[in-house]
């Protein structure tokens, strides 16, 4: 099996993972530089030309294969997945859908595409239509999550393709990355321990919650709504939680919170604010430079691996 970095060009088998709002042009490419490679968040951009922005920004800043994630509820993807075409984007992954209308052109284009799935089948699907891996993700992910758990999931996508599966959620540490690869996955996407990363442009106020927080400080807000997204408990879980119970609709539920990832992100509101974090946030102690978090991630895996051979 291929490590995941002789397939993308990089030092690492690593991916920063396209946090929407947070994941913008200059901080994927401190990703690419580190190591991994990074991605840019297209999730809350709002306009095509701020996209192409984000693009250039980072070329600018980097050398290195860095890539684009796509959201596919967001209103302007069909602009967005023209744009990733005219600006030559080395690499493409999606989520939160099906990306299958766009990947002839994406492959037409020579650009790699990586979508993200939460099941099985949609793997199967998209490999018939020529994408060339798969992100594994389990419900341990921050933000908008399956129902699956990555150690059930990674295994079962892995023996139902024959393209790299890529493993993400609940991977902060070199103990979770080995894991990882003994599941069969060729690499990970990791996006919470990045979060504590010096040049992570998310207000102190967040990285101080995320250091703050225990193993399970984390809730899915939004299972019964159709948009389960996984945050950190706050002021806002807890209102949220009250008013799903009182039985709440949908619309009122959005309406809630609407713009609350960016409270959180730009002014610091950890009461009010979409705090979106994965369950490995109870891990984190300090922030650091992304290299150092890349390269502990990497260097922990082996050690974990040669430890492990010892054992048998
Ligand atoms: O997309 C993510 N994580 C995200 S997107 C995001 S922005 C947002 N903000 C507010 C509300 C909702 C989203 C924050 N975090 N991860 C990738 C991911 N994709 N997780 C789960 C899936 C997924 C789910 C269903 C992928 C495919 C899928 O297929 C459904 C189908 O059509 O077959």
């Amino acid at each position: 099996m291929k490590l995941l970095n002789e397939i993308l060009g990089t030092k690492y088998p690593i991916i920063q993972g396209g946090m929407a709002n947070i994941a913008t042009g200059e901080f994927a490419a401190a990703c690419s530089n580190a190591g991994a490679l990074g991605l840019i968040g297209a999730g809350g951009v709002r306009t095509a030309e701020d996209l192409r922005a984000q693009i250039r920004r980072c070329k600018e800043l980097t050398d290195k294969p860095f890539g684009v994630n796509l959201m596919l509820m967001h209103p302007l993807v069909d602009e967005f997945a023209q744009i990733v075409i005219e600006e030559k984007v080395p690499v493409v992954t999606t989520g939160a859908g099906n990306p299958g209308k766009y990947v002839p052109a994406w492959k037409e284009a020579g650009i790699k595409v990586i979508p993200v799935v939460a099941a099985a089948v949609l793997a199967k699907h998209l490999e018939k239509s020529g994408v060339d891996a798969v992100i594994a993700e389990g419900t341990e992910s921050g933000g908008h999550v399956g129902e699956m758990a990555t150690m059930a999931l990674v295994p079962q996508v892995v023996d139902a393709v024959n393209i790299p599966v890529i493993a993400a959620g609940g991977i902060a540490d070199g103990r979770q990355l080995a894991a990882a690869l003994a599941l069969g996955a060729c690499g990970v996407q990791v996006g919470t321990c990045l979060l504590v990363s010096e040049e992570c442009p998310i207000h102190e106020n967040y990285k101080q919650a995320l250091l703050k927080a225990k193993d399970s400080d984390t809730i899915v807000t939004g299972r019964i709504g159709g948009t389960p997204v996984r945050v950190l408990k706050n002021q806002m879980t807890r209102e949220y939680v009250r008013q799903e119970k009182a039985g709440a609709d949908k619309m009122e539920l959005e309406k809630f919170t609407l713009g609350s990832l960016r409270r959180a992100v730009f002014e610091g509101d950890t009461k009010t604010g979409s705090l979106m974090s994965g369950q490995v946030a109870g891990m984190l102690r300090e922030i650091r430079p992304a290299a150092a978090i890349l390269d502990d991630l990497w260097t922990g895996a082996q050690q974990r691996i040669k430890a492990l051979q010892g054992l048998c």
